[in-house]
């Protein structure tokens, strides 16, 4: 049995006059190699897996001394603790507390549909999901594989149950990795916080809070099937990752390993809606959206942070850095938070390299746990708002590489002149303009014409 100690230490920022408390996992430690290096051998090495790359995760009794001396090597180009977020609070659903504007001709028989203020015209400040499902292009619908890395989902919830992912290859609760992807029974996602004495991540990914579940009924709600909501996307699955805890400290060797899950089981999307202040290096983090990106042509999708206090002071990530919404990765998309009478969230933060579009991430309704429907608010929303436009294109245009599709996404926004500015694209994302500039810009890229 491995020990999951926890190291603290403290440190002062230069020019803050407070300190901040960085928090590690004592018996963790990332190492990039130098191309053709080798991994030296180490006593506190217990044990090395590699990741991607030159980058190994190592094992270790005490990775402050490990790393101590593995930065003296000269095979090692650098080298990470796996750190903590930090606690936080993730959103949570909210009683009533604002009327928002309900969607206006909703075609879907669910009946809580039109309190999902989206799906309105970009007139009317939604993301125009009834007009696109009104005039969807002439090619077959493929269905899209979204990781929701979350607080896990609640995959038995009617809404939801029949839009899971199913890891076919995966014959469910016989103790067997049968698809030898290195986790056992994992049929429709893993749970990286809780492990197996061996270390390995669990297959359960049932929410114990309601963020995961929520973000996941936004992307893809069964639609038509007179229950509850319609999700933004109609074909999609939705894999279940569960990665953080109640209290938002999820771990940086938890995130890598749920996108390295992610994209290697299929999943074109990650919908990340959480983030962190303190990052120290957070190379190994970004390194791995990078390599599934370019791997797997997977994009990962991040929410841009809840810090602001409106017009009084818009919270701006180039300079107060978040992450991952402040990596300067390509193969990342940044999501601010709009309001259903059209301006930006008064929490949303900003950034006008950082933060890419936005999207309705304010009074938010869809599914919690238990069979329930509530409203949520937060760059947490806005990001399965996009995500969900996202997996829609891709339904129809499968062969965008995750570079393109966020260029389609960004190029097709509706423009607002409150968020010039505010943001590099200084718009609302909207899927009805998406659908049309990807068949007129990347019509190789779209499945087959069917009619
Ligand atoms: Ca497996
Ligand atoms: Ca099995
Ligand atoms: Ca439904």
């Amino acid at each position: 049995m491995r020990k999951f100690g926890l190291a603290l230490i403290a440190f002062l920022t230069v020019g803050a006059a407070f300190a901040q408390t960085v928090r590690f996992e004592q018996n963790t430690l990332f190492v990039k190699l130098n191309k053709g290096a080798e991994l030296p051998a180490h006593a506190l090495i217990e044990d090395s897996k590699h990741l991607f790359g030159e980058i190994y995760e190592i094992t270790t009794p005490d990775a402050i001394l490990l790393e101590n001396d593995l930065r003296q090597e000269s095979a090692i180009a650098w080298t990470e603790k796996s750190f903590y977020a930090g606690k936080r609070d993730l959103a949570l659903p909210e009683m009533n507390k604002s009327k928002p504007a309900l969607a206006e001709d909703v075609s879907f028989n669910d009946p809580q549909a039109a309190r999902v203020w989206a799906f309105n015209d970009a007139a009317r400040f939604g993301v125009s999901v009834t007009q696109a499902y009104g005039q969807l292009p002439n090619r077959a619908a493929k269905n899209i594989i979204v990781a929701v890395v979350d607080t896990g989902v609640d995959y038995k919830h009617e809404d939801l149950v029949d839009v899971m992912w199913v890891n076919k290859g995966e014959i469910a609760a016989n103790g067997i990795d049968d698809d030898n992807n290195g986790y056992i029974d994992d049929v429709n996602g893993i749970n990286t916080i809780d492990r197996n004495a061996d270390g390995t991540a669990t297959s359960n990914p049932m929410d114990t809070h309601s963020h995961g579940t929520h973000v996941s009924g936004t992307i893809g709600a069964k639609q038509n099937n007179g229950k509850g909501i319609a999700g933004i996307a109609a074909n999609v699955q939705i894999m279940a990752v569960r990665t953080v805890p109640n209290s938002g400290d999820e771990t940086d060797k938890n995130v890598v390993e749920s996108y390295l899950y992610a994209a290697k089981n299929g999943a074109k999307l990650i919908n990340c809606s959480f983030g962190k202040a303190v990052n120290e290096g957070g190379m190994v983090v970004s390194e791995a959206i990078k390599h599934i990106g370019e791997t797997y042509g997977t994009l990962v999708v991040a929410a841009a942070g809840n810090d602001s206090w409106g017009p009084f002071r818009w919270f701006d990530i180039d300079t107060n850095l978040r992450y991952p919404a402040s990596y300067t990765n390509e193969h990342l998309l940044v999501i601010a938070a709009t309001q259903s009478s059209g301006g930006l969230a008064s929490f949303s933060n900003v950034g006008k390299v950082n933060v890419d579009v936005a999207a309705p991430g304010q009074d938010v309704f869809s599914t919690t746990p238990n069979n329930g429907y509530q409203s949520m608010s937060g760059t947490s929303m806005a990001t399965p708002t996009t995500v969900g436009v996202a997996a829609q294109v891709l339904t129809y245009y499968p062969k965008l590489t995750a570079l393109e599709i966020k260029d389609v996404l960004m190029k097709s926004v509706t423009p607002v002149s409150a968020f010039a500015g505010k943001m590099v694209t200084g718009g609302r994302i909207d899927l009805a303009a998406a659908l049309k500039y990807a068949e007129a810009t990347y019509p190789n890229r779209g499945s087959r014409i069917v009619r």
